[in-house]
């Protein structure tokens, strides 16, 4: 199932075959971020993303720390992180989302470069599996989605200040 409609006010561009993409996944409970993967590579892929570069890493742990490293390149114009951490299954579980959401967080600010955040925190593998493509949808989708929406903010957000610069210019002639 697609999450599609449930992006309903953001429409992507046709075309985004400038733009380069990462993605990162954590190979902790690879048979679903592997289905969250194939859920964002499609999005992209349908939008024509110039650039999809996949990397893995062991677990969701090590997300932020590659986020960083690869945004520090300054060569994406967003990261898509993807990863699963299980209430059930583990102790570590709090300490890894807080970790990871944190991470995440600075690694987009000191970079000053969208992050995503497809990370999945169910309670148990059901819920995972219903979010990775089940009923409720895909949120690897979701996450390629978001990132093409902080692509646009970014074109945006420069037209506006290069517009408002111009202004300021023509205003002190
Ligand atoms: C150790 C661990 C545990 C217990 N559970 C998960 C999990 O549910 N999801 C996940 O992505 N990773 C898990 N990990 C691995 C850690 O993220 C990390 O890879 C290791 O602690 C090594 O730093």
């Amino acid at each position: 199932m697609s999450l599609a409609h449930l992006q309903p006010i953001y429409q992507p561009l046709n075309n985004y075959d400038h733009n380069s993409v990462a993605i990162v996944v954590a190979n902790w409970h690879k048979e679903i971020t592997e289905k969250l993967f194939q859920g964002a590579y499609a999005v992209l892929e349908k939008y024509h993303v110039g650039t999809i570069q996949r990397f893995d890493v062991p677990g969701s742990f090590e997300l932020s720390y590659a986020a960083n490293h690869l945004a520090s390149y300054g060569c994406f114009d967003a990261i898509i992180c993807i990863g699963v951490v299980i209430r059930g299954e583990t102790k570590h579980f709090d300490f890894i989302c807080e970790a990871v959401a944190q991470g995440i967080t600075r690694a987009a600010q000191n970079n000053d470069i969208p992050i995503l955040f497809g990370v999945l925190t169910p309670d148990n593998l059901e819920q995972a599996y219903e979010r990775a493509g089940g009923k409720y949808g895909n949120k690897g989708e979701e996450a390629a989605y978001a990132a093409l929406q902080m692509i646009d903010f970014q074109n945006y957000a420069l037209n506006f200040y290069q517009n408002q610069n111009n202004q300021d210019l023509i205003a002190s002639e």
